[in-house]
């Protein structure tokens, strides 16, 4: 996470407490505003900070927050909060992670029934209590209840946009210890999973004590669970937990493979061995001698162990690449040729200041230029999304003449007027068909009505993918991880009428939707669809989100001729204009 984004969370936390407890309107908004300030800064709040003047040199900003945000970037926190967090009881702060649960809420909850955690309000609302509460609806209650039944089956699994920075940061960290010549990330990071349980470090170094020494010593560990020999275990502060092990550089490539996984993978691959007379275990793969104990403890010299590679080869099997390693993938196949982020040259959903975005025109297409593309896509929201600033008919007539004219300057990259045009709840789509005509590109979204039945999402969607202006279906399903369960659309039933429509489906690659998800692509490239991959930037930043869409997609199997963003301009733009009158 940006420092932006921890900074903006944590003002927007203080606002949140004060309003809980009861603290005036002025001082709660004063909060929420510096927040949303910090979270639209086009640059790192950091390069401001070179002394107080230059954070109150930008809008929005006063004497006081400036003092709290030198105090961040100095020691990793706001005291106001710590303190803030210290008068209100110990659950009460979980309650506001409750998808849908407001700070005015959560203070009559703890005010009027003295519900103050969540343990509390499940009990709550199985004995009626809740109930009983004065505006309190029926519905509103069965909302928290879904909340927090999904919150459950989520778990507490890191998502991967938290955690693949985190462990970048800490291996960054730990190849600056003396001694250390290598040191990878390994497990369902590497793989690429949506979520993560914990981390796992692999590394070579000369001086393995310094190394744990360091490890074991970092400022944002805030528990050792194990120091051994070869290998140490913490905790983070963020909660997450990381696996350091210490390898030799002659098995490396051994341990990589083990401890990235999955399981079931190793599982297979070892089995494979076997039936070659050979044994695969972390340390290397080795001939069976038939000898007792470990072929390494005895010395036995390994067929192969430095590389991944040398031992897929050993195995006569092809390399899969990590994505490729779960128990859904046949060891036996060869991995179909896959995207890689080289091959990206569009971005196709983006957003600027006329609706959600804090880019104007210009910086979101320096944005794309800057990384190569040959095209880019300005999309902003469309009128029903009025949280969103979407457009009106009006606007939106006079942003397709902007972004017209701006086009018509640049030689160098196509910027294409556009829409993220609201899917209604009954299918129907935001603006009228002569208005979406005039648009070079129309992605269609769903926004709203996330929690209809699978057989009303399932014909929305399908209207949407049959319109014959629609271009690509945005975050088919709205889901958030671990937030929002999202539509749950019959996926088959939408890839086969998008493969016959030649409508593109959208894997969103912002990693708190990564909508599709990764089985949802693989019944997409098996039905013969084509997939989008877009970063739905609203920011700069945001456009580097784009590695965890390529994940996503490799994991579903998605190769370079069904993803419609690798593709050459001519033939893009064949295809946009093919669903133009
Ligand atoms: P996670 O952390 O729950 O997201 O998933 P992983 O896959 O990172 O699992 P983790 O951290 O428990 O272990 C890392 C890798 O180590 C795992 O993918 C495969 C390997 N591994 C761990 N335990 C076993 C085991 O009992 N048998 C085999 N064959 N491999 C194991
Ligand atoms: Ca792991
Ligand atoms: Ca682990
Ligand atoms: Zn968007």
């Amino acid at each position: 996470m940006s420092t932006n984004r921890q900074l903006a969370d944590c003002f927007e936390r203080i606002a949140s407490i004060l309003e809980v407890t009861g603290a005036n309107g002025f001082k709660v908004n004063a909060n929420r505003r510096v927040a949303r300030v910090i979270k639209d800064l086009p640059d790192d709040i950091s390069s401001h900070a070179g002394d107080k003047k230059g954070l109150t040199a930008i809008d929005g900003i006063g004497a006081g927050s400036a003092d709290k945000i030198l105090e961040f970037l100095d020691t990793g926190e706001i005291s106001e909060l710590a303190e803030l967090t210290s008068q209100v009881p110990d659950g009460l702060v979980d309650l506001l992670d409750v998808p849908g649960l407001g700070p005015k809420t959560v203070r009559r909850l703890w005010q009027e029934v003295d519900v103050t955690s969540i343990e509390k309000l499940k009990l709550a609302i199985g004995d009626g209590t809740l109930e009983s509460m004065p505006r309190m609806g029926a519905k509103t209650i069965a909302n928290i209840a879904d909340s927090l039944k999904f919150m459950e089956t989520s778990g507490d699994r890191l998502g991967i946009g938290k955690a693949l920075p985190i462990a970048e940061a800490l291996i960054t960290q730990l190849a600056e210890i003396p001694g250390v010549e290598r040191i990878e990330y390994a497990g369902s990071l590497r793989r690429g999973r949506e979520t993560i349980g914990d981390i796992d470090l692999l590394a070579v170094t000369m001086d393995p004590d310094a190394l744990a020494d360091s490890f074991t010593t970092l400022p944002e560990v805030a528990k050792i669970l194990a120091r051994g020999a070869t290998k140490c275990s913490v905790r983070l502060q963020r909660g997450v937990q990381v696996d350091l092990r210490m390898v030799s550089e002659d098995a490396f490539g051994a341990a990589l493979m083990y401890f990235t996984g999955s399981k079931e993978h190793n599982v297979a691959l070892r089995e494979r061995a076997i039936k070659a007379g050979q044994r695969l275990n972390e340390y290397g793969l080795y001939p069976d001698d038939g000898g007792e104990g470990t072929p390494q403890s005895r010395g036995v010299t390994p067929v192969a162990a430095a590389s991944e590679a040398d031992i897929y080869k050993a195995l006569q099997l092809p390399v899969h690449p990590p994505e490729l390693r779960e128990q859904r993938d046949d060891v036996e196949q060869s991995p179909p040729p896959l995207v890689e982020i080289g091959l990206v040259h569009a971005e196709l959903h983006a957003h600027t200041r006329a609706s959600d975005g804090v880019m104007s025109l210009p910086e979101l297409v320096e944005q794309a230029r800057s990384r190569g593309y040959h095209t880019i896509a300005v999309t902003d929201h469309s009128k029903s999304s009025v949280q969103a600033n979407g457009l009106s008919e009006d606007r939106l007539r006079k942003h397709i003449d902007e972004v017209r004219e701006l086009d018509s300057e640049l030689k160098d990259i196509r910027v294409l007027a556009g829409s993220e045009v609201d899917i209604l709840a009954d299918g129907r789509l935001d603006y009228e068909d002569d208005l979406l005509a005039q648009l070079d590109i129309v992605i269609a979204s769903p926004h709203v009505a996330l929690r209809q039945s699978a057989d009303k999402a399932t014909s929305r969607l399908l209207r949407a993918i049959r319109h014959p202006l629609v271009h690509i279906i945005g975050h088919p399903t709205g889901r958030i991880i671990n937030k929002r369960e999202g539509l749950s659309p019959d996926m088959a039933a939408l890839v086969e009428a998008a493969a016959e429509c030649r409508t593109a489906l959208e894997i969103n690659a912002n990693p708190l939707r990564l909508d599709l998800r990764d089985t949802h692509v693989r019944l997409a490239v098996g039905a013969g669809c084509l997939v989008a991959i877009n970063t739905d930037a609203h920011s700069p930043e945001d456009f580097d989100l784009l590695r965890y869409g390529l994940l996503t997609a490799r994991r579903g199997r998605l190769g370079p001729d069904q993803c419609i963003n690798t593709w050459p301009a001519d033939r893009l733009h064949e295809w946009l204009s093919s669903k133009r009158p």
